[in-house]
């Protein structure tokens, strides 16, 4: 029997993506289910998936309390139910194409798809040299800890196993960074160091619509996952920063 699926999508005021993402997905796979993982969005997100009516695409509602891009990602594969899970952004910046691939290969039997970006470059040269710089910073940290490392660690991109990560994110709940964008990294940190790792390749694009959410938060978050010298360096970006 083909692996069950969904794909988790963590969002916060998309209401103009939202629709068109739910419907490009739907169109591409119409067995996979759908997780809006909001953040308590200000927009009219929640009322635009309600009215479609798709018995198998949901908006959860997070609890403000406890708002983060990784915390809804965590929660999500932690809630989905299915044998796979899938994590995308809602701004069409990973092509919903590249799931298709991405599912191909977790029914080859792996444990984690890595989407892995082939034109880092989309962003431009500052946030390229800024995601490489910190790419080869956590690699280090990875090995060091005797964990794998993957090509794009930076990417949101990425397909999973549910019976192999829940495990993983339940025992290390208290350890994982909830405020943080990089949830692969907390999944290779704590992840077993044996899992079978493959890569599905894809074009990073511009978002469609709306506005980043992206902040300098995300350097501080990044080295918080980092171990204490990560901390350290986080605690000297702040100071550097003025933040
Ligand atoms: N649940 C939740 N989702 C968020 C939060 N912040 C951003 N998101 C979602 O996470 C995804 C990625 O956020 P973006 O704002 O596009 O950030 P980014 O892609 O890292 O940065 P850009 O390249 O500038 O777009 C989008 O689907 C957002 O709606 C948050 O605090 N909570
Ligand atoms: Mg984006």
């Amino acid at each position: 029997m083909p692996g069950t699926c969904t794909i988790v999508i963590p969002t916060y005021n998309e209401e103009k993506n939202i629709v068109n993402m739910a419907k490009y997905i739907r169109n591409l796979y119409p067995d996979f289910r759908i997780m809006f993982m909001d953040d308590n969005s200000t927009d009219s997100s929640k009322r635009l998936i309600e009215e479609l009516n798709d018995p198998k695409t949901r908006l959860v509602t997070r609890r403000p309390e406890d708002r983060g891009l990784a915390a809804s990602v965590l929660q999500g594969i932690v809630e989905c139910g299915t044998d796979y899970f899938m994590t995308i952004d809602c701004d069409f910046q990973h092509p919903p194409e590249a799931l298709g691939d991405m599912y191909k290969e977790m029914e080859k039997g792996c444990d984690l798809c890595v989407g892995t970006r082939v034109d880092r470059f989309a962003l431009g040269f500052v946030r390229w040299a800024g995601s490489w710089a910190f790419n080869v910073y956590c690699d280090l940290y990875l090995l060091y800890h005797g964990k794998r490392i993957v090509e794009d660690l930076m990417s949101g991109l990425i397909a999973g196993r549910t019976d192999v990560f829940v495990p993983v994110i339940k025992d290390n709940w208290k350890g994982l960074e909830m405020k943080g964008w990089k949830v692969l990294l907390d999944l290779l940190k704590f992840g077993p160091s044996d899992m079978k790792i493959s890569t599905a390749k894809y074009r990073f694009g511009k978002r469609a619509e709306g506005e980043s959410h992206i902040s300098g938060n995300v350097v501080l978050t990044t080295f918080n996952q980092c171990g204490r010298f990560g901390k350290f360096c986080g605690k000297l970006y702040v100071k550097i920063r003025g933040a």
